[in-house]
């Protein structure tokens, strides 16, 4: 076993565990080389249309971004998806231990779910200010029952100052709340403040290699970043205990199962997971 009895009580309890160095930091390196290609394409087009002049090529990856593009970073999105399906996306989801505690925590085989975001967030952008909500707000009222963990991956240190992830210990057992859109720039949905018991939001300043694991009915939001001069890189990605119902954003294929361990069935290759996209 990977979860000490603490870890698996403290997943049940309050629906979210802090894993230290969950995954390696080639790994994590992987991931950041294939989002700075995508930061290579905005800046690109920014360039062809004569919105930026210097390119920044010698810039870090956690600069980059908001030194080049600035406010023009808005236009792409405040997360991203078909764009960033690479191969390094795919081998994170299979990092151990990782994947170990998955499976500890579904009890079943480990299962790839569809929905990962890349997000940059920039400082004191409003775009990418995600407030208090469920996955499940977002799977539909057929994932409720459902155990579809995530993992929020920093690819950047992150703390309260540059807009790391808080959650509400124990949110998880409240079931399914509603959610509704406001008059927002992310267009985020969430729920009402009111609902939150404040006694009980936790912050999790995290290192890189770390994972934070949630379930997805667990309330949780990152904050506005107000630090000036870098950006909070970060991933999240789903598993989904094996046979439930993953909710409404799932492969169009009905039949697709992403396998990412099994004693019984193959494991699904890069190839066919890519095929997806
Ligand atoms: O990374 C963020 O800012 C928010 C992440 C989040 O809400 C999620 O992974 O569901």
């Amino acid at each position: 076993m990977i979860l000490s009895e603490e870890q698996a009580k403290q997943w049940e309890e309050d629906g979210y565990l802090l894993l230290k160095q969950a995954i390696s930091l080639p790994i994590i390196e992987g991931v950041r080389q294939l989002f700075s290609k995508m930061v290579d394409r905005i800046i690109s087009e920014l360039k062809s249309e004569g919105l930026v002049e210097d390119e920044g090529k010698n810039l870090p990856f956690e600069t980059r971004l908001l030194k080049v593009a600035g406010t023009h970073a808005n236009r792409f999105g405040r997360s991203w998806r078909n764009q960033v399906a690479g191969k390094a996306v795919y081998e994170l989801h299979h990092a151990e231990p990782l994947v170990t505690a998955i499976g500890e925590i579904t009890g079943t085989d480990v299962i790839g779910h569809p929905v990962f975001n890349a997000r940059p967030k920039l400082p004191n952008q409003q775009l990418t200010v995600v407030p208090w909500h469920q996955d499940s707000g977002y799977f539909g009222a057929q994932s409720e029952s459902a155990l579809i963990p995530a993992a929020w991956i920093p690819l950047v240190p992150v703390d309260e100052t540059n807009g790391c992830l808080q959650v509400v210990a124990g949110s998880h057992k409240i079931g399914l709340l509603n959610h509704h859109t406001e008059d927002r720039e992310g267009q985020f949905l969430e729920i009402l403040d009111s609902l939150i018991d404040e006694s009980q939001i936790i912050t999790c300043p995290m290192e890189m290699g770390d994972a934070l694991l949630f379930h997805n009915l667990t309330l949780h939001r990152s904050t506005v970043h107000t630090t000036s001069n870098m950006i909070r890189w970060a991933i999240d990605i789903r598993y989904v205990r094996d046979d439930d119902d993953a909710g409404a954003i799932y492969w169009k294929d009905p039949d697709f199962k992403w396998v990412i361990r099994s004693q019984t069935k193959p494991i699904t290759p890069l190839d066919a997971w890519l095929a997806k996209w």
